[in-house]
């Protein structure tokens, strides 16, 4: 190429560029200039849905905080599409308020396929895209999606139910103002059903033993789920010594396990718990 001919291309470039504003989007990234699509703001996520009519928890319920906007228009449909077909399947109601929203507690929104990681010929888990679709009066659409891994059992050689985000549990703890046990509370993390939890209760860092529904008592609803903020009355004892004297003070362990993904979620909680509260009430801590 000449030198010539490269300086009229500068010199096209320099003179076209102040025109388009986009010179470099390729010709099919180009907005419409008749209408500006609309634009999702937010995210889907999955919780427990206790239904107060019917006392009946559903669990992994489909739920949205989002909403869309459509700067040059309305929008016409709102709602997600759970087989990535590119059609609505569960119309959300409100599409113009940021809003927490209940999209289904029905379980068939649920269509996972095995996955295997990368370089692996196993099957890891289970994966599923969900979008929340927004199409405005012209018909054109934003497209948000998200995918949700699954469990998946090597076993009976199926998907099972999502996996939880094990990250984003945290527990704390302090010794119950009765005299055996200690108050365990979700501090952060996702609601979860004690039917997929395991809660292991260890003494002085001795074996631990699983707690069960006649070892827990919830705080709040007894709606079966463990919601975020809940504290847990979990009772404990410290055992007796080789004369057989009961302890009054030990080290109550709890750890929680999800028990379909066979993992321990959130951090090991350790209280100090001292039996002897009734003697000494001054001592009632709860931080
Ligand atoms: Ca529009
Ligand atoms: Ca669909």
């Amino acid at each position: 190429m000449t030198m010539k001919k490269v300086s009229s291309i500068i010199f096209i470039l320099i003179i076209l560029t102040p025109m388009t504003g986009c010179i470099e989007d390729e010709p099919s990234a180009q907005p419409s200039e008749e209408n500006q699509q609309p634009v999702i703001y937010g995210t889907i996520h999955l919780e427990h849905f206790f239904d107060n009519t019917t006392n009946l928890t559903h669990d992994y319920s489909l739920w949205i905080a989002a909403m869309a906007l459509d700067y040059d228009g309305v929008i016409e449909q709102f709602g997600i599409d759970v087989d990535s077909d590119g059609v609505i399947d569960y119309n959300a109601s409100n599409s113009s308020t940021y809003h927490h929203q209940l999209i289904t507690n029905e379980n068939e929104w649920m269509n996972p396929v095995p996955w295997s990681k990368f370089n692996n010929n196993n099957i890891d888990f289970c994966q599923q895209w969900i979008s929340i679709i927004a199409i405005d009066d012209k018909g054109d659409r934003d497209v948000q999606p998200f995918s949700i891994e699954f469990v998946w059992d090597d076993q009976v050689q199926m998907c099972l139910e999502p996996i939880r985000n094990l990250e984003m549990y945290s527990f704390s703890g302090a010794d119950a103002p009765a005299a055996t046990g200690v108050l365990v509370t979700m501090s952060q993390g996702g609601d979860a059903n004690f039917a997929s939890l395991d809660i292991k209760v260890s003494i002085n860092g001795g074996q631990g033993a699983n707690c069960d529904a006649t070892c827990y008592t919830e705080a709040g609803t007894a709606d079966q789920a463990w919601t975020t903020g809940e504290d847990l009355a979990i009772a404990a004892d410290c055992g007796q010594d080789a004369a057989g004297a009961d302890i009054d003070q030990c080290t109550v362990t709890v750890t929680v396990f999800d028990n379909r993904a066979n993992q321990q979620i959130g951090n090991d909680v350790s209280v100090a718990m001292d039996e002897t509260v009734l003697i000494r009430p001054m001592e009632f801590n709860f931080d």
